[in-house]
């Protein structure tokens, strides 16, 4: 499944918008290093679902369906709070760190009300906030590194000795990152690193994750506590950076709790509230649905599906057993919703389901156009594939 990491200073909510997007209890409180585990849960994106092709409802595995909206579940980590010095083991010390090595999209999460303060306690002056968010990533950034480049005078003389190919390498080194050889070799060639890994420095080690954070684990920015912050002070940000979100995990919550007793029906994009409740509710409700009409405020679903299609550039297919019905062996329809980076061929999926099905690749069918693609052919978004294997 899909990973995303919230990371963040301490404080800031993150353990908050991990329970709106998991419909989940984390602990949540107002002081620093609340969560002293990661919580790992099941979060949802939103894409089109094939079945409405067929006029029939799908019966998803995994996540759900209605209406044709297909939530795809994807893997939620609430990592907790990163302080200055995190890297040199300050806060809570560095296994957590471990999570965000392993996740594939990293959602950094900031105060956008300056009430809180690097180490993660709630204050009242503002601060240098932009500082703070940069301060964050940086030692993120340290930390990788130091990982990266430890014992590197013993990897480097064996390395240079060796006759493989220098990507080959450092592919290897980095195989616990999850990125690709030929991720690897774009990334050294991008960079004009020295030939020889003898000769790299500490900088190089640095400026190689730095450009992993970049290009193959993007960042995205998310400053929380909007509720709080004046527009003004949320376009200061956007200065900084054009692409971040500005959400209210306080307000997603409460949004969750009046749904539930039917205070409101919540579409995500239409709030709708239904009139029960007492005066106090209510007024509180419709500051909620004002806070989202404002167009620089984001639901945190949307902000989801943002960063897995429109930074990430994911696309979600269809494997089937049957290319007419669309459905597995047991008649289930469009039973699995997968999600695949951009230029994952059909022979990536065969082995995505199974290492056999991938080595017994035979060829595989567009079921929309009931027409054979070979192995290297590469999916699309919403894409009803079905492969024919030697095992089946
Ligand atoms: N007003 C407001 N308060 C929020 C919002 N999100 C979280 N909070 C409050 O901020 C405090 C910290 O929230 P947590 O979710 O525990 O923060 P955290 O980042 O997980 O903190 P650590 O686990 O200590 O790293 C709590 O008192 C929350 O109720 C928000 O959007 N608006
Ligand atoms: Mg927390």
């Amino acid at each position: 499944m899909l990973k995303i990491a919230l990371i963040g200073k301490p404080n800031v909510g993150k353990s908050t918008l991990f329970s709106a997007l998991t419909f989940s209890q984390a602990e949540i409180a107002n002081y620093p290093f609340t969560t002293v585990k990661p919580n790992v849960g099941v979060g949802y994106v939103v894409t089109k679902c094939p079945d409405t092709e067929l006029g029939k409802n799908c019966n998803p595995r995994e996540g759900r369906c209605s209406g044709g909206r297909r939530l795809v579940p994807v893997e939620i980590i609430d990592v907790p709070g990163l302080i200055p010095g995190a890297s040199e083991g300050k806060g809570m010390g560095n296994e957590f760190l471990d999570y965000i090595r392993e996740s594939e999209i990293i959602i950094h999460v900031f105060d956008t009300s300056g009430k809180v303060s690097s180490e993660g306690n709630p204050i009242t002056e503002d601060q240098e906030q932009w500082g703070d968010v940069l301060s964050v990533e940086r030692e993120m950034v340290l930390w990788l590194s130091s990982r990266l480049y430890r014992d590197w005078d013993k990897f480097s003389r064996k390395a240079d000795a060796s006759q493989e190919r220098q990507e080959k390498i450092l592919h290897e080194r980095l195989a616990s990152y999850g990125i690709s050889e030929h991720q690897t070799a774009s990334l050294l060639s991008g960079l004009g690193l020295p030939k020889k890994f003898s000769q790299w420095k500490e900088k190089d080690s640095i400026n190689l994750v730095s450009e992993i954070f970049r290009k193959v684990k993007p960042i995205v920015r998310v400053g929380n506590r909007a509720d709080l912050s004046s527009e003004s002070k949320l376009q200061s940000f956007l200065k900084e950076d054009p692409n971040c979100f500005f959400v209210s995990g306080g307000y997603e919550l409460l949004l969750e709790k009046a749904s539930k007793i039917g205070l409101v029906t919540d579409q995500g994009s239409t709030i709708n509230i239904t009139g029960k409740g007492n005066a106090e509710q209510l007024n509180a409700l419709e500051g909620i649905v004002k806070f989202y009409r404002n167009p620089i405020h984001s639901r945190v679903w949307d902000v989801l599906s943002h960063v897995v299609f429109g930074v990430m550039n994911y696309s979600v297919v269809y494997p089937v057993a049957d290319e007419t019905s669309w459905s597995d062996s047991k008649g289930n329809i469009l039973p699995d919703a997968v999600l695949i980076p951009p230029g994952t061929t059909s022979l990536d999926l065969a082995f995505r389901i199974h290492s056999d099905i991938g080595s017994g690749f035979i060829r595989a069918i567009d079921c929309r156009k009931k027409m054979a693609v070979r192995k290297d052919y590469v999916l699309n978004q919403g894409d009803v594939i079905k492969i024919v294997s030697k095992i089946s």
